[in-house]
């Protein structure tokens, strides 16, 4: 077992110098699916959980070699460098459109689409909702951030009442601005929507769930019932203005009481 005090090994390292009997011992290790690269994003950011999850998903599931991701526009932009299967890149909110023609023409591969709430619930919206109204067979994986990450922190659909973003300085309300957008809740009712689950990764427990529920959503695509979807509430500590840790909490104590976690649909 790897002490507390040894460096993590990289897969590079790996190559160079370590030994069989360190490989065995070994009980945590980058997933297959995944890149040894450097990320981007900030600290505390909730894309690189959620990257790190469809990767362990993928591997365990043993549908690498089938699975074609969609990147979005959004801080996850360059998120094929991160992964280590086949990806392409769609206009800002068209991933589901795209997604779904790469399915429709290879019925085998594992589809996804990854995308930021401005890009699901803003510009894309039309394209979400006719997606899971049509019962396409792909697997979407929502990133919730209550904000524009990439463009600098604008208010997004998601974001909550009284939230201050760079175009809400004194606080989202809800006379001028609109009401948040429970995209999940909205879908329920489509009935070519069948998995739908909201979860977060602020804790280590509701990591865990996260896992569990991207990988029903997976499944759900394997067994050829239909669209599925996860929606993880995640943190944005630049644009929020403050730290890792109370990102974390605010999800906890604030996002998660307007966006329960839980399943929202399944079959
Ligand atoms: C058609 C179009 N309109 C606007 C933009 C500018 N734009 C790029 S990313 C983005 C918002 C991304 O926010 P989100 O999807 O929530 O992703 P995050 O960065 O928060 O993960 C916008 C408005 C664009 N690229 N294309
Ligand atoms: S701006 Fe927000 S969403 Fe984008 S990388 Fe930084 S923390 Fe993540
Ligand atoms: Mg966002």
């Amino acid at each position: 077992m790897r002490k507390s005090n040894q460096k993590p090994v990289t897969r590079n390292q790996k190559k160079k110098k370590i030994n069989k009997s360190q490989v065995e011992n070994l009980i945590f290790s980058r997933p297959r699916s995944m890149r040894d690269v450097e990320m981007h994003y900030c600290a505390g950011c909730g894309h690189g959980l959620v990257h790190r999850l469809i990767c362990e998903t993928i591997d365990e599931l043993g549908i690498r070699e089938r699975t074609i991701g969609v990147a979005p526009v959004g801080c996850a932009v360059i998120a094929y460098d991160y992964w280590d299967f086949d990806v392409t890149e769609a206009a800002h909110g068209r991933t589901p459109a795209v997604a779904t023609g790469i399915k429709r023409v290879r019925p085998e591969s594992i589809v996804f689409s990854y995308q930021g709430d401005g890009d699901l619930a803003a510009i894309g919206t039309a394209e979400i909702i006719h997606t899971a109204n049509r019962g396409e067979n792909i697997t979407v994986i929502f990133v919730n951030n209550g904000v524009y990450g990439m463009t600098g922190g604008q208010m997004a659909p998601t974001t909550l009442a009284g939230q201050v973003t760079d175009t809400t300085v004194e606080g989202r309300n809800l006379k001028r601005d609109g009401y948040p957008l429970k995209i999940l809740e909205m879908m329920a009712v489509l009935p070519g929507a069948k998995y739908l689950e909201r979860t977060s990764v602020h804790s280590p427990q509701e990591v865990l769930r996260t896992k569990r529920a991207i990988k029903k959503a997976f499944q759900t695509q394997i067994d050829n019932r239909g669209f599925s979807m996860v929606e993880v509430l995640a943190m944005c500590p630049t644009y929020w203005g403050m730290s890792p840790i109370k990102s974390a909490d605010r999800i906890k104590n604030e996002v998660s009481t307007f966006y329960p976690i839980g399943v929202v649909k399944s079959y």
